[in-house]
């Protein structure tokens, strides 16, 4: 399983890559205001590849249920300090933009990035042209509305079959504006207008999303379904472990990255949850082979 993105091509078929966090925004819902100073975040994108991160994924825009849009001037003003400085410093670091801004997304691959995670699926009629335009990875994330909205409405008849759905509409929607398949990766959009039961389905079916054939992203990093299950009332940092138990049930039901805010910890959880998966695999193709 390969995932292009740009001058990187990922394979993801053993290796779990991990995608650690930057909100450059005063307002998200775990490390809002600790890296709207350009000068903290780029330290704290240091401090994530030290720990390991394969790739960085940098949002100017919460998008926390209620969150409200940010101005596309206003999210590259927050973005553009830290993108420089980073692709002066670390050009071979592998880049992910999260915002759902076409305008945003252009000015960033101009900048070095290498993907654009946008958990509005194209909503931008301008960006499937501008990620492939520049030959970028492009995450395609199931969101039911928008960040304002979304939990107004969590039920679902079939919750995987929904989200498989709509991956795949907009997947076409994709490569109909130019992006190559072989591009793009889903994101089943844990707590996008999901119930904790809703999200906790979405981790245990996992494999449902697997078999689609495009490599899956996972971000259930410190959210709060986690605390709805173990009672932690606290601040969301209350939620690391919690969120490593997540982490490995998604790797073992056959998550690609993991979109987190604990790279070093994370890190180890993926290699340990990727070998116990190899090993149920080589064991399933011996127990073939002897069945045969
Ligand atoms: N979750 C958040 C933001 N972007 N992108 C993808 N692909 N998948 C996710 O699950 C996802 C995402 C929300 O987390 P965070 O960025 O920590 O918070 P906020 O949106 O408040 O900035």
């Amino acid at each position: 399983m390969n995932w292009r993105c740009r001058d990187t091509t990922f394979d993801l078929s053993r290796r779990v890559r991990v995608m650690g966090i930057v909100n450059v925004t005063p307002d998200s819902f775990s490390d809002g205001g600790r890296y709207l100073d350009p000068a903290a975040a780029i330290a704290r994108c240091h401090e994530l590849l030290a720990e390991g991160a394969d790739l960085l994924d940098l949002g100017a825009e919460s998008t926390r249920p209620g969150s409200e849009p940010v101005p596309a001037d206003e999210q590259w003003r927050r973005l553009e300090p830290v993108l420089t400085a980073l692709h002066a410093a670390r050009p071979q670091a592998v880049l992910s933009i999260d915002t759902r801004d076409a305008v945003v997304a252009e000015r960033a691959l101009g900048l070095g990035a290498r993907i654009v995670n946008d958990v509005s699926s194209l909503s931008d009629p301008a960006m499937a042209g501008v990620v492939a335009r520049a030959g970028a990875g492009l995450v395609l994330m199931h969101m039911r509305g928008t960040p304002e909205n979304m939990q107004r409405d969590t039920a679902y008849a079939d919750i995987l079959a929904e989200v498989a759905t709509f991956l795949g509409e907009r997947l076409a929607r994709a490569e109909a504006g130019g992006v190559a398949r072989e591009c793009v990766a889903f994101d089943p959009g844990i707590g996008f207008g999901k119930s904790a039961d809703g999200s906790l389905e979405l981790l245990a079916r996992l494999t449902e999303l697997v078999a689609l054939g495009r490599p899956v992203v996972v971000g259930a990093s410190r959210k709060s379904f986690l605390a709805r299950l173990t009672g932690d009332e606290g601040p969301p940092i209350e939620r690391v472990p919690a969120s490593l138990a997540a982490a490995a049930l998604a790797v073992f039901e056959g998550a690609h990255v993991l979109r987190v805010h604990d790279v070093a910890a994370t890190v180890r959880v993926a290699r340990v949850a990727e070998a116990a998966r190899e090993a149920r695999r080589m064991r399933g193709t011996s127990a073939t082979v002897k069945g045969t």
